[in-house]
């Protein structure tokens, strides 16, 4: 793949979008060959969690791309925005955790991809934002969607109408992001967490990803039936049995089967 690095350390597989000239912008090779490398992950069951980030030390992703989009038809725009939000629904619900090091520009399809994982980690050099508007278009890949999900509607509003980005602590100070870093501990920052997650039976941290998303999407008493029906479950693995059992026998390391 020319726009897309995979490499995958234990249990972590780490992505990198390739495309430092552009900055890392979307293009329709870029998506499909994320798209492919997903794939690829999903069928590894050895991966346990996953870290997307952005080559170089300028840029995440900074947005769909531009030249790419500028003469497309009614109907193309809708075909590519139709398959970039296939892609970063993939994301979202992974069978796994997804982390984004952000390290750098995340604007307008950046963002959106930033926002479609489920712990985003940035660099201190981060910017994020949603300029769409000043480009003529509404964001396409599930900004307008996500970012009032994650940071509440006005704040969401204040950034979309009025193009504006936004520095890393502001990122922070908002809830758009965990925790931001120098940027040259980004990595290891989400390499550690990476690790911390992988660590736990990825049987019951895929059903608590469930539980939280498809939760999010329903009222309290469908989430709770929605997070008990996911609890259950982990009943049918031998991960439940084994986790259990080292702590009642006091055992001091513990390795999960996936089964
Ligand atoms: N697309 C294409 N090329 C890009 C790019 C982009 N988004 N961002 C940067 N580049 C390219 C630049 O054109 C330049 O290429 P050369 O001139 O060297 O060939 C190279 O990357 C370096 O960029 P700059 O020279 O501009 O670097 P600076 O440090 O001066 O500025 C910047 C960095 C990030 C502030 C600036 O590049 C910039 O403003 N970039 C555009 C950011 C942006 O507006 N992003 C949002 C794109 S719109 C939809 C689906 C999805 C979407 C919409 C609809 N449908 C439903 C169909 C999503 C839309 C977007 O994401």
């Amino acid at each position: 793949m020319e726009t897309i690095l995979l490499n995958t350390e234990n249990h972590v597989a780490i992505i990198t979008i390739n495309r430092e000239k552009a900055l890392n912008a979307l293009s329709t090779q870029v998506l499909t060959e994320l798209n492919q490398t997903l794939d690829e992950i999903n069928a590894n069951k050895d991966v346990y969690c996953i870290i997307i980030t952005g080559a170089g030390a300028k840029s995440f992703v900074a947005g769909a791309d531009i030249a790419e989009m500028k003469d497309k038809s009614v109907e193309e725009a809708a075909t590519y925005g139709q398959f970039g939000n296939e892609v970063f629904r993939k994301i979202e619900t992974f069978r796994c955790p997804v982390i984004a090091a952000v390290n750098g520009f995340a604007l307008g399809g950046g963002c959106e991809l930033a926002m479609s994982c489920d712990i985003r980690l940035a660099a201190e050099n981060a910017v994020f934002g949603q300029p769409e508007v000043g480009l003529g278009i509404t964001p396409g890949f599930g900004g307008t969607q996500r970012l009032a999900r994650l940071v509440g509607a006005g704040v969401a509003k204040e950034m979309i109408f009025g193009a504006r980005n936004i520095k890393a602590d502001r990122a922070y100070a908002i809830g758009l992001v965990n925790a931001v870093y120098p940027a040259e501990e980004l990595m290891g920052a989400a390499m550690k967490m990476a690790n911390g997650i992988a660590k736990n039976a990825p049987i019951a941290v895929a059903n608590a990803k469930r539980a939280i998303n498809d939760g999010l999407q329903s009222d309290i008493d469908s989430g709770i039936a929605i997070e008990v029906k996911e609890f259950a479950d982990c009943f049918r693995t031998e991960d439940q049995t084994y986790g259990m059992t080292c702590f009642l026998e006091k055992a001091k390391e513990k390795t999960f089967s996936n089964k």
